[in-house]
Protein backbone atom coordinates (compact mmCIF):
# COMPACT_ATOMS: atom_id res chain seq x y z
CA UNK A 1 0.00 0.00 0.00
CA UNK A 2 1.38 3.27 -0.66
CA UNK A 3 2.10 5.75 1.98
CA UNK A 4 0.01 8.24 1.38
CA UNK A 5 -2.94 5.83 1.48
CA UNK A 6 -1.31 4.11 4.65
CA UNK A 7 -1.39 7.50 6.88
CA UNK A 8 -4.34 8.83 4.80
CA UNK A 9 -6.28 6.30 6.49
CA UNK A 10 -5.18 6.05 9.73
CA UNK A 11 -6.59 9.66 10.07
CA UNK A 12 -10.02 8.09 9.69
CA UNK A 13 -9.69 6.15 12.85
CA UNK A 14 -9.67 10.08 14.80
CA UNK A 15 -13.18 10.27 13.38
CA UNK A 16 -16.12 9.52 15.45
CA UNK A 17 -19.74 9.44 15.62
CA UNK A 18 -21.36 12.80 15.60
CA UNK A 19 -18.02 14.63 14.89
CA UNK A 20 -17.92 17.91 13.17
CA UNK A 21 -14.78 17.49 10.76
CA UNK A 22 -12.84 20.12 8.69
CA UNK A 23 -12.24 18.31 5.66
CA UNK A 24 -8.51 19.19 4.08
CA UNK A 25 -7.19 18.95 0.31
CA UNK A 26 -4.54 17.18 -1.52
CA UNK A 27 -3.19 14.17 -2.46
CA UNK A 28 -3.06 12.35 1.21
CA UNK A 29 -5.85 13.80 2.76
CA UNK A 30 -7.67 12.03 -0.35
CA UNK A 31 -7.32 8.56 1.05
CA UNK A 32 -8.96 10.03 4.53
CA UNK A 33 -12.16 11.41 2.84
CA UNK A 34 -12.55 8.33 1.03
CA UNK A 35 -12.29 5.84 3.95
CA UNK A 36 -14.74 8.53 5.86
CA UNK A 37 -16.66 8.00 3.01
CA UNK A 38 -16.83 4.11 3.64
CA UNK A 39 -17.49 4.79 7.46
CA UNK A 40 -20.93 6.74 6.88
CA UNK A 41 -22.11 4.22 4.08
CA UNK A 42 -21.81 1.98 7.21
CA UNK A 43 -23.50 3.95 9.58
CA UNK A 44 -21.21 6.62 10.85
CA UNK A 45 -22.81 9.96 11.56
CA UNK A 46 -20.93 12.89 10.47
CA UNK A 47 -21.04 16.54 8.93
CA UNK A 48 -17.82 18.02 7.34
CA UNK A 49 -16.82 21.37 6.14
CA UNK A 50 -14.31 21.12 2.82
CA UNK A 51 -11.11 23.52 2.62
CA UNK A 52 -11.61 23.48 -0.71
CA UNK A 53 -14.01 23.55 -3.55
CA UNK A 54 -11.97 20.02 -5.21
CA UNK A 55 -11.97 18.66 -1.57
CA UNK A 56 -16.03 19.75 -1.65
CA UNK A 57 -16.43 17.68 -4.84
CA UNK A 58 -14.71 14.57 -3.55
CA UNK A 59 -16.81 14.93 -0.46
CA UNK A 60 -19.97 14.66 -2.59
CA UNK A 61 -18.72 12.25 -4.71
CA UNK A 62 -17.82 10.15 -1.40
CA UNK A 63 -21.10 10.61 0.41
CA UNK A 64 -19.95 12.82 3.22
CA UNK A 65 -22.66 15.20 4.35
CA UNK A 66 -21.43 18.78 4.82
CA UNK A 67 -22.21 21.77 6.72
CA UNK A 68 -21.21 25.06 6.89
CA UNK A 69 -20.35 27.81 9.50
CA UNK A 70 -23.52 29.17 9.26
CA UNK A 71 -24.63 26.17 11.23
CA UNK A 72 -21.48 25.51 13.37
CA UNK A 73 -19.28 27.76 14.84
CA UNK A 74 -16.35 25.05 16.09
CA UNK A 75 -15.12 21.80 14.68
CA UNK A 76 -14.15 18.40 16.51
CA UNK A 77 -11.49 17.47 14.45
CA UNK A 78 -9.99 19.06 11.26
CA UNK A 79 -7.43 16.47 9.23
CA UNK A 80 -5.19 17.83 6.27
CA UNK A 81 -1.77 17.42 4.37
CA UNK A 82 1.05 19.40 4.20
CA UNK A 83 4.24 20.10 2.29
CA UNK A 84 6.59 20.40 5.07
CA UNK A 85 7.08 19.38 8.33
CA UNK A 86 9.52 20.12 11.15
CA UNK A 87 10.30 18.65 14.15
CA UNK A 88 8.36 21.10 16.17
CA UNK A 89 5.45 20.45 14.21
CA UNK A 90 5.35 23.26 12.28
CA UNK A 91 4.01 23.43 8.95
CA UNK A 92 4.49 24.77 5.38
CA UNK A 93 0.78 24.17 3.67
CA UNK A 94 0.13 25.61 0.11
CA UNK A 95 0.94 23.26 -2.59
CA UNK A 96 -2.83 23.16 -3.26
CA UNK A 97 -3.09 26.43 -3.16
CA UNK A 98 -5.99 26.20 -0.22
CA UNK A 99 -4.21 27.79 2.71
CA UNK A 100 -6.26 29.91 3.63
CA UNK A 101 -9.56 27.89 3.89
CA UNK A 102 -7.55 25.39 5.35
CA UNK A 103 -6.17 27.49 7.85
CA UNK A 104 -9.15 29.12 8.78
CA UNK A 105 -10.40 25.65 9.24
CA UNK A 106 -7.86 24.01 11.17
CA UNK A 107 -7.87 27.15 13.89
CA UNK A 108 -11.49 26.30 14.16
CA UNK A 109 -10.80 22.93 15.12
CA UNK A 110 -10.51 21.06 18.24
CA UNK A 111 -8.19 18.73 17.14
CA UNK A 112 -5.76 19.43 14.13
CA UNK A 113 -4.34 16.23 12.73
CA UNK A 114 -1.79 16.29 9.62
CA UNK A 115 -1.33 13.73 7.13
CA UNK A 116 2.14 13.68 5.69
CA UNK A 117 4.29 10.46 3.98
CA UNK A 118 7.68 10.53 5.38
CA UNK A 119 9.20 13.02 2.16
CA UNK A 120 7.37 16.00 3.98
CA UNK A 121 9.53 15.57 7.12
CA UNK A 122 12.49 18.03 7.29
CA UNK A 123 15.12 19.43 9.86
CA UNK A 124 14.11 22.95 9.21
CA UNK A 125 11.48 24.30 6.90
CA UNK A 126 12.81 25.92 3.55
CA UNK A 127 12.84 23.06 1.20
CA UNK A 128 9.38 23.63 -0.32
CA UNK A 129 9.02 27.43 -1.23
CA UNK A 130 6.40 29.30 0.78
CA UNK A 131 2.96 29.74 -0.68
CA UNK A 132 1.59 33.52 0.07
CA UNK A 133 -1.74 34.41 -0.80
CA UNK A 134 -2.33 37.80 -1.65
CA UNK A 135 -5.71 40.11 -2.98
CA UNK A 136 -4.87 41.04 -7.21
CA UNK A 137 -5.13 44.54 -6.25
CA UNK A 138 -1.56 46.14 -6.14
CA UNK A 139 0.40 42.19 -6.70
CA UNK A 140 2.83 43.97 -7.74
CA UNK A 141 3.58 46.47 -4.88
CA UNK A 142 2.81 43.43 -2.12
CA UNK A 143 5.66 41.20 -4.17
CA UNK A 144 7.95 43.98 -3.38
CA UNK A 145 7.02 44.60 0.07
CA UNK A 146 7.46 40.60 0.87
CA UNK A 147 10.83 40.86 -1.09
CA UNK A 148 11.65 43.39 1.33
CA UNK A 149 11.75 40.89 4.07
CA UNK A 150 14.27 38.37 2.21
CA UNK A 151 11.81 36.66 0.47
CA UNK A 152 11.71 35.98 -3.27
CA UNK A 153 8.38 35.49 -4.38
CA UNK A 154 7.07 34.20 -7.76
CA UNK A 155 3.80 34.56 -8.34
CA UNK A 156 1.95 31.05 -9.62
CA UNK A 157 0.65 30.46 -12.83
CA UNK A 158 -1.66 28.17 -14.41
CA UNK A 159 -1.71 27.82 -17.90
CA UNK A 160 1.00 30.75 -18.70
CA UNK A 161 -1.76 32.89 -16.36
CA UNK A 162 -1.93 33.39 -12.70
CA UNK A 163 -3.12 31.05 -10.58
CA UNK A 164 -6.36 32.07 -9.22
CA UNK A 165 -7.74 30.50 -5.67
CA UNK A 166 -10.68 29.16 -4.44
CA UNK A 167 -10.95 32.61 -2.86
CA UNK A 168 -9.80 34.29 -5.99
CA UNK A 169 -6.73 35.54 -5.38
CA UNK A 170 -2.87 35.12 -6.07
CA UNK A 171 -0.70 33.01 -5.05
CA UNK A 172 3.11 33.44 -4.40
CA UNK A 173 5.26 31.08 -3.73
CA UNK A 174 8.31 32.21 -1.63
CA UNK A 175 12.03 31.55 -1.23
CA UNK A 176 12.50 32.16 2.91
CA UNK A 177 15.57 33.45 4.35
CA UNK A 178 18.06 30.43 5.60
CA UNK A 179 17.88 31.62 9.28
CA UNK A 180 13.56 32.01 9.29
CA UNK A 181 12.01 31.82 12.67
CA UNK A 182 8.60 30.04 11.71
CA UNK A 183 5.99 31.76 13.94
CA UNK A 184 7.61 35.16 13.62
CA UNK A 185 7.72 34.87 9.97
CA UNK A 186 4.39 33.62 9.36
CA UNK A 187 3.37 36.86 11.50
CA UNK A 188 5.54 39.42 9.82
CA UNK A 189 4.05 38.54 6.53
CA UNK A 190 0.64 38.62 7.80
CA UNK A 191 1.22 42.39 8.08
CA UNK A 192 1.89 43.16 5.00
CA UNK A 193 -1.03 44.94 3.23
CA UNK A 194 -2.32 43.11 0.11
CA UNK A 195 -1.50 39.72 1.93
CA UNK A 196 -4.21 37.28 2.94
CA UNK A 197 -2.52 34.61 4.52
CA UNK A 198 0.63 32.40 4.30
CA UNK A 199 1.63 28.93 4.31
CA UNK A 200 3.78 28.80 7.51
CA UNK A 201 1.13 26.66 10.34
CA UNK A 202 3.07 27.47 13.26
CA UNK A 203 2.11 26.05 16.73
CA UNK A 204 -1.23 24.72 15.43
CA UNK A 205 -1.11 20.79 14.19
CA UNK A 206 -1.40 18.70 17.54
CA UNK A 207 -0.54 15.19 15.45
CA UNK A 208 1.25 14.35 12.63
CA UNK A 209 0.09 10.79 10.87
CA UNK A 210 3.49 9.82 9.52
CA UNK A 211 5.40 6.72 8.83
CA UNK A 212 8.61 5.27 10.52
CA UNK A 213 11.92 3.42 8.61
CA UNK A 214 9.49 0.20 8.61
CA UNK A 215 6.85 1.95 6.86
CA UNK A 216 4.61 1.62 10.13
CA UNK A 217 2.48 4.50 11.02
CA UNK A 218 3.49 6.63 13.80
CA UNK A 219 1.98 9.80 15.72
CA UNK A 220 4.11 12.84 16.26
CA UNK A 221 2.60 15.05 19.24
O1 LIG B 1 -2.21 22.75 -0.01
C1 LIG B 1 -2.02 22.01 0.98
O2 LIG B 1 -1.51 22.40 2.06
C2 LIG B 1 -2.40 20.56 0.83
O3 LIG B 1 -2.69 20.02 2.09
C3 LIG B 1 -1.32 19.76 0.07
O4 LIG B 1 -0.27 20.57 -0.37
C4 LIG B 1 -0.78 18.56 0.82
O5 LIG B 1 0.10 17.84 -0.03
P1 LIG B 1 -0.25 16.37 -0.59
O6 LIG B 1 -1.09 16.55 -1.82
O7 LIG B 1 1.12 15.78 -0.86
O8 LIG B 1 -0.99 15.62 0.50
Amino acid sequence: MNEKKLVGEKAAEFVKDGMIVGLGTGSTVYYTLEKIGQMVKEGLQIKGIPTSMATEKLAHEFGIPLTSFKEVTYLDVAIDGADEVDPDLNLIKGGGGALLREKIIAAAANTFIVVADSSKLSAKLGSFRLPVEVIPFGYERTAMQISSIGCVPEMRLSNGNPYITDNHNYIFDCEIPENSQPHKLETVLNMIPGVVENGLFTKMADVIITLDANKKTVLMK
